[in-house]
């Protein structure tokens, strides 16, 4: 089906090659103080994030996540993880983002997601499953090695960026759970909670945001759920604690703070089709080919870059998924 290997359970990398546990706790300390200050990541009105702040490293370190002591080692991204291109800056990462829970505009994720409290945490796995049940967060993780790997990110908006995510694949996680033979699609939900999530107090979407994969997308080893980036934890704005990463796909489908992962028989309906089902699909592969109704999407801007790029079928990750939609009109599932 693919190129990519799936790693060997034990697989020896050099100490050297770790990203140092001590530059993770760092990492989480800052992050507390960056979701504590509301507009330390203002960007210029005229273009992406710019934050006004020298970055991550001129914030004075707070109260740390509780989640920082859990990052540990990190597998460095295998070549077939990585993309070579220049890596997005983590002051854009994390002060140019969607997440209408807290906003829509680009900025107030950043200076808003700050009341969303990330621990304790617990995702509630159901349907399909032999082992149904609410699972606290760290129990989640905890068999999982963390890995980390370097993805474009293409929003539906027609901007991307390159992210180093850490995470585990999905496929590991739903795995432990023993899907059943009826298990055809994967739900996800994000918490609803309007006191901690501002832009749930208005119907900008009908909450909770919802996002779903059909079970082979699922358990493809593109797929990742991400804890942490750049070698720290999860920026809140950027969907602490747990965030799905899916990088052939727009976007939209990557959805943040989870707090459901249901396994069913039918397709979910997702936010973005329930919203505007003419305009976005379940599937929502990156595909040059297929304009949204309002834009092309044959090009891309990198965010810090000003020209625009073409965009690649599949976000560049075709020669790993395309066989998934074999037989497949990609223009009727779009
Ligand atoms: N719960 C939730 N998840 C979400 C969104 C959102 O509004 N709510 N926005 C999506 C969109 S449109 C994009 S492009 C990515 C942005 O991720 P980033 O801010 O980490 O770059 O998150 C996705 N996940
Ligand atoms: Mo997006």
């Amino acid at each position: 089906m693919s190129r990519i290997p799936n790693l060997p359970e034990r697989e020896v990398t050099p100490e050297s090659t770790f990203l140092r546990r001590r530059e993770l706790l760092r990492g989480a300390a800052v992050l507390g103080a960056a979701a504590a200050l509301p507009g330390c990541a203002e960007a210029e009105s005229s273009g992406p994030a710019t934050p006004a702040s020298g970055g991550p490293e001129a914030l004075p370190p707070v109260a740390a996540a509780s989640a920082a002591s859990e990052l540990g080692e990190i597998r460095p991204a295998p070549r077939e993880f990585r993309t070579e291109e220049a890596q997005t800056s983590w002051e854009d990462a994390t002060s140019y983002n969607n997440f209408y829970e807290f906003g829509t505009d680009k900025r107030d994720p950043a200076r808003r997601a700050g009341s969303l409290r990330t621990r304790p945490w617990s995702v509630s796995i159901e349907g399909e499953v032999a082992r149904p049940g609410p699972v606290p967060i760290e129990d989640l993780m905890a068999p999982h090695p963390l890995e980390e790997r370097i993805y474009r990110l293409r929003c539906v908006e027609a901007w991307s960026m390159v992210i180093p995510w850490v995470g585990i694949p999905l496929g590991a996680l739903l795995s432990r759970f023993e899907p059943t033979s009826k298990a055809k699609y994967v739900a996800f939900e994000t918490l609803v909670d309007p006191e901690q999530m501002p832009g749930q107090r208005r119907s900008i979407l009908d909450w909770p945001y919802r996002e779903g994969l059909r079970m082979d997308e699922a358990m493809h080893p593109l797929t990742i759920l991400a804890v942490g980036m750049y070698g720290r934890v999860l920026p809140n704005q950027n969907g602490a604690p747990l965030r799905l990463v899916v990088p052939w796909k727009y976007g939209f489908k990557s959805i943040k703070s989870i707090v459901t992962i249901r396994l069913q028989a039918d397709p979910p309906p997702t936010s973005w089709s329930l919203q505007a089902p003419s305009e976005y699909g379940f599937y929502a592969n990156v595909n040059p080919d297929v304009s949204h109704p309002r834009w092309s999407q044959a090009r891309e801007r990198r965010i810090g870059e000003w020209s625009k790029r073409p965009t690649l079928p599949f976000n560049g990750y075709a020669e790993e998924v395309a066989s998934l939609y074999r037989g497949m009109d990609l223009r009727k599932h779009f």
